[in-house]
């Protein structure tokens, strides 16, 4: 039957009905950021009253690390969570239903391997959204790792572990502080449509958050060389912005480059793969 799927991000909550793959209705809500896990499952809770007595499982997809039913941030700036909030317990006490918690682009790597761009290969997901979460699938299984970091991407540091994780110099919450920076007060959308419009210091922020995220592609292919990376996130799908990545990529050698897709699911790939996840 049917599962209660959530996706909760930094910046925004995404709560569906999902049936074997497809979302048979949904609901968002932008995120509190300085709310808190129980008013957070309140808002998921709120949402989820329209499809009561619709669903026996729940999933959960968030923002940070999940070890054993605990969620912990690894970069408050993305969401500042408790250490170790015990949030399948708390959502068990709350929905009433056996909960499966996973990582955010962990489960949207599933859901993209099962669904969607990752056509049943092995695979890395890479969402671009208000922090970098990753996901890898390899051998048909999806690795969380020994405490849940496997696929945390945007938290590498390579050679300037002092300059903070790398997601801090390409994200969107990166692209809404360059954009203050240079005296403009907008979200990563609002530097996207100015970059369209042709203002350059929009367009300087944009394609250095493209070379980044380019660069840190070329990385994952030399760590597992999957045949795909799969991009998602709302900074990943904005238009042009895959272009703009495969062009920093363009003059790489054949083996090396890496053959980037645009996620499948789009913004749907965590809640579908979190309610494939919550199945098992
Ligand atoms: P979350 O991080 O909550 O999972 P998203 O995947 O939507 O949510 O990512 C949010 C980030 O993506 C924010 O920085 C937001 O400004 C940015 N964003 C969302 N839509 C767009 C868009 N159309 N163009 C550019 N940036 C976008
Ligand atoms: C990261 C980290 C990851 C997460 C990624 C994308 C936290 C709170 N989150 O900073 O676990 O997968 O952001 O999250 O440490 P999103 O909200 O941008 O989709």
């Amino acid at each position: 039957g049917p599962v209660l799927a959530i996706d909760q991000g930094g910046t925004k909550l995404l709560c569906a009905l999902v049936e074997e793959g497809h979302v048979l209705d949904q609901a968002t809500l932008p995120t509190d950021r300085e709310a808190g896990p129980e008013a957070w499952l309140d808002a998921a809770t709120e949402l989820a009253a329209r499809w009561e007595g619709r669903y026996d499982r729940v999933g959960i997809a968030v923002t940070g690390r999940i070890s054993d039913g605990l969620w912990s941030a690894l970069n408050p700036g993305t969401l500042a969570i408790p250490a170790e909030t015990p949030y399948a317990a708390m959502a068990e006490a709350r929905l009433r239903r056996p909960v499966t918690l996973a990582n955010d682009a962990q489960a949207a790597a599933w859901g993209e391997h099962l669904h969607g761009a990752g056509a049943g290969q092995d695979m890395i997901y890479l969402t671009i959204s208000t922090g970098i979460g990753g996901g890898i699938v390899t051998g048909g299984r999806l690795l969380s790792g020994r405490g849940g970091l496997a696929g945390h991407a945007g938290q590498m540091k390579g050679l300037t572990p002092e300059k903070g994780p790398l997601e801090d110099r390409m994200s969107g919450r990166w692209i809404a502080r360059a954009a203050r920076e240079t005296g403009h007060d907008t979200d990563a959308r609002g530097v996207f449509s100015a970059a369209r419009a042709g203002e350059g210091w929009a367009e300087e922020i944009v394609s250095t958050a493209a070379a980044r995220a380019a660069a840190l592609c070329t990385d994952l292919q030399m760590l597992i060389d999957p045949p795909r990376i799969v991009i998602g996130g709302g900074v990943g799908l904005a238009p042009g912005f895959l272009d703009r990545i495969r062009a920093a990529l363009a003059a790489l050698p054949a083996a090396l480059r890496p053959e980037l897709r645009a996620a499948k699911l789009s913004g749907g790939a965590g809640i579908i793969g979190i309610a494939e996840l919550a199945r098992a």
